[in-house]
């Protein structure tokens, strides 16, 4: 099958995604290699900087006070600790530093000037920097962008149709105004979702077809498989299968072949295969180090062995976009 990589309907997409995987995948191959050095990686690191008590009700979040989940809450920490994980991220290989907060809105104030300050420094350790405070309004997007962020990280999280029934207390909307403003800043936007929350395979399309008609696209992609954790309303949700994930990661490469993919929560639950698999379907970014937000993630042992085995290097000189 031939496919335009760009402006792809929602039909024509769920045909990319419904081929028969190997066809697939290779298809998702010669666009990634079209627009990508293919042995490049590009590695980030995350830092909760303000967990849990978080007044959203997402499903599957741990952090949310809506569910009963064992958490460690943690209030917004100090800036010199962020810099402190921020250099061990980058003496272990990281090329970009994303912090999260567990807020529903960044709120101006001594905490969100103590941030801006905060990412210049991090900056000025020859990172790139990230980070995901929940919503924002244009002023903070172009605060944030002047104090030195390059990217933020604002996901859809589902299709329009499903996200009903993961998330109340914020509208897809309400996601798509942040995206507007952090775009309208000149930060490059990274937004992705959740995959194995209990959706249909047309919702899995959905999402991709909704992340791939952003104008401009996505600069970085995030696919999370649902980390399913005790205590939240998904916590029973079985594994997502890791064709499932394969299959995904091929059709946002094909619908957005310029865009780093992130093979990004859930990868304790893949074998190095699944996880070679999706790396030749296109995906090219992962989260080094061992722990995620607040679950666990691999380590940098077993991604240094994996990228070994499978040739891959990670990105040397940070990211841009071409081709
Ligand atoms: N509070 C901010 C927000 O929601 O925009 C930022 C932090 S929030 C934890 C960032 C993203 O992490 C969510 O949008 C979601 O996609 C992802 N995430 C959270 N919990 C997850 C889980 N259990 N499994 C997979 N991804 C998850
Ligand atoms: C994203 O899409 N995935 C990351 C990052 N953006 C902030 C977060 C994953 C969180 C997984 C659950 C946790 O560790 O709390
Ligand atoms: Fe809060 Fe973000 Fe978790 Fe939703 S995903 S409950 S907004 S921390």
């Amino acid at each position: 099958m031939t496919v335009a990589t760009t402006a792809l309907s929602r039909e024509a997409l769920q045909a990319v995604y419904d081929q028969p995987l190997l066809e697939l995948v290779f298809q998702a191959a010669q666009v990634h290699r079209a627009h990508h050095d293919p042995r490049a990686v590009q590695c980030a690191s995350l830092l909760s900087i303000k967990t849990g008590a978080c007044p959203e009700d997402c499903a599957y979040c741990p952090q949310s006070a809506h569910h009963n989940t064992e958490l460690e809450r943690e209030p917004f920490i100090e800036s010199e600790a962020i810099l402190a994980a921020a250099q061990n991220a980058k003496a272990g290989g990281a090329d970009r530093f994303c912090m999260g907060a567990a807020w529903r809105e960044a709120r101006n104030g001594k905490e969100f000037d103590a941030f801006l300050e905060t990412v210049t420094k991090v900056k000025g350790l020859g990172l790139e920097t990230c980070a995901t405070l929940g919503m924002l309004d244009e002023d903070q997007a172009r605060r944030l962008e002047a104090a030195g962020l390059d990217y933020y990280n604002h996901n859809l999280d589902t299709s329009p149709e499903h996200y009903d029934k993961i998330i109340t207390t914020r509208t897809y909307a309400d996601r798509l105004r942040t995206l507007q403003a952090v775009r309208d800043s000149g930060m490059k936007v990274c937004c992705g979702g959740i995959l194995g929350m209990g959706e249909e395979v047309s919702d899995r399309v959905g999402l991709i077809h909704a992340l791939a008609t952003l104008e401009p696209q996505p600069e970085s992609v995030p696919i999370n498989a649902l980390v399913a954790v005790e205590g939240t309303p998904l916590e029973d949700t079985p594994p997502l299968p890791w064709d499932d994930l394969v299959r995904a990661v091929a059709t946002a490469r094909i619908a957005m072949p310029k865009a780093y993919v992130r093979l990004s929560a859930g990868r304790t639950n893949l074998t190095e295969e699944a996880q070679a698999l999706c790396f030749l379907a296109g995906a090219n970014s992962v989260f080094l180090g061992d722990k995620l937000l607040t679950t666990p993630n691999r380590g940098r042992d077993d991604d240094h062995v994996l990228f070994e085995k499978l040739g891959l290097t990670p990105l040397e000189g940070g990211t841009h976009v071409d081709g």
